[in-house]
């Protein structure tokens, strides 16, 4: 057995003895009340899921396994002289809690390296649609085109003791991960480049393979692929994506079936789709003032129209964040190092100035600070990857990594099939009124 996985069955052994012992000790604990409110409201605020991977704060943002992103990028290994953290090292902190060595990271672009072959009726498919379907949905359709290749789903056909679904599961993960960058890749260079395809470089790692085959080989650009699939990967575990993953998989669904459902999840404009939202956003102001670097009295402006349309703000407000996202700082970081005078990202910092205080004006938005999609577009559009459609898929590719590691959890701690308690209305009225 591959070592990686071997170390993964011992930790999830001992979280497993944990998690019993927990469940028979404090089982019967409340964690939180359920207001009429939050079942209505999206369920914001109740804690109902376990997610091993990370955990978010709402004034600090996320960590993973305990690690900001800021220790993150000083301390995850990196390609040599490089200067952002390896996205193989992040999956190998999230799936074994732990920080890894190098050889670790090695190992996962290696082994990745050796599985990331992609089935050629997956790409017959693709090419049967329409070219001018949206990326994300020829990116959902190529995953579930995929699932032929799953070896859980044989194997579960086959007749496996429940004891084995881990490993299968963790199989069919790794798999997954190593290919969802030639599938992506394949969608970009099919809709944007002629149809024009670039082989895999086998001596990149993984990330930096993925910015080869899309077309980008500028060092710059593979560090900030490195960084952009590390920042993206998770956001424990009540978020859209993270939610349709780990529930679809509960249910026993293949990693292909749950994670295509998944990115479903992560098309939608309130999710993962808000980063293309930004840039159209920022370039309808452009045109509307014919170009150039926008005063912040424009800006102002065209933020009031945007809301008096009644739309949001796209890349700003968050669920759970409270503060300004970790996500956005790490990216406007790298924007400074590496193009403090790209006009477009000048836009984006001045809009940072002038949002927050007109939604904390509205008076009912909770988190007025930018989230993580209000700075990424920026940064690809400078490299000139500026078919904004395609940038949920490359947030995608990332996530692959948070949620994957976490369904290997869900299995390895045998966790049942999710079934939350609904009611109708008329039940909530009977019941208010003490019926
Ligand atoms: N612009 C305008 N209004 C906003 C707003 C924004 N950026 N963010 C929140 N609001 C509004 C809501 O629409 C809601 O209005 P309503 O009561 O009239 O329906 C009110 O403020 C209260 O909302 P909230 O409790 O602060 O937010 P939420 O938890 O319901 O929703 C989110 C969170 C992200 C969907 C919301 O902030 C939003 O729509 N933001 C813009 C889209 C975006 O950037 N999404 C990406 C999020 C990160 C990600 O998943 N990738």
């Amino acid at each position: 057995m591959d070592y990686i996985k071997e170390r993964f069955k011992a930790k999830a052994d001992e979280l497993g003895a944990d998690v019993k012992d927990l469940l028979k000790q404090h089982g019967s604990k409340k964690l939180d009340e359920v207001t009429v409110a939050q079942t209505y409201q999206g369920m914001r605020g109740v804690t109902g899921l376990v997610s091993e991977t990370s955990l978010l704060d709402p004034n600090d943002g996320i960590r993973f396994r305990g690690y900001s992103i800021p220790e993150l990028r000083e301390k995850l290994p990196r390609v040599p002289d490089g200067s952002e953290p390896l996205p193989e090292g992040l999956f190998y902190l999230m799936l074994i809690g732990e920080l890894p060595e190098e050889k670790d990271a090695q190992h996962l672009s290696n082994v990745w390296g050796r599985r990331s072959q992609v089935p050629r009726h997956v790409f017959n498919t693709i090419d049967k649609l329409p070219p001018d379907t949206h990326p994300m949905t020829q990116f959902g359709i190529g995953i579930m085109a995929m699932q032929t290749e799953s070896v859980f789903a044989k194997a579960y056909s086959d007749g496996i003791n429940k004891k084995e679904y881990w490993s299968y599961m963790y199989e069919d993960a790794m798999n997954l991960i190593a290919r969802l960058p030639r599938l992506a890749a394949y969608i970009y260079r099919r809709k944007y480049k002629g149809n024009v395809h670039i082989e895999p470089d086998a001596s990149l790692d993984w990330a930096g393979n993925f910015a080869h085959m899309l077309g980008y080989d500028d060092d710059s650009f593979r560090a900030l692929m490195r960084l952009y699939m590390t920042i993206h990967a998770d956001h424990e575990g009540g978020n859209v994506s993270a939610h349709t993953v780990h529930l679809v998989g509960s249910a026993l669904s293949d990693p292909y079936l749950a994670f295509a459902s998944g990115m479903n999840g992560l098309a939608g404009p309130l999710h993962g789709l808000a980063n293309q939202e930004v840039i159209r956003w920022i370039q309808q102001l452009r045109e509307e003032l014919g170009g150039g670097l926008p005063n912040k009295a424009e800006i102002e402006k065209y933020v009031r129209k945007t809301l008096d349309e009644g739309k949001v703000v796209p890349g700003y407000g968050h669920a759970v964040l409270r503060k300004t996202d970790p996500r956005f700082t790490a990216q406007m970081e790298f924007a400074k190092k590496h193009l403090p005078d790209d006009e477009l990202v000048n836009i984006v910092w001045r809009v940072y100035e002038v949002v927050p205080p007109i939604l904390q004006e509205l008076g009912k938005v909770k988190n007025p600070w930018p989230n993580v999609d209000a700075h990424s577009g920026a940064l690809l559009v400078h490299y000139g990857l500026v078919e904004y459609e395609f940038y949920t898929v490359l947030f995608g590719v990332s996530r692959a990594l948070g949620v994957l590691a976490s369904l290997c959890w869900d299995r390895a701690l045998a966790l049942p099939i999710e079934r939350p308690k609904s009611v109708t209305t008329r039940w909530m009225k009977d019941f208010v009124s003490g019926k």
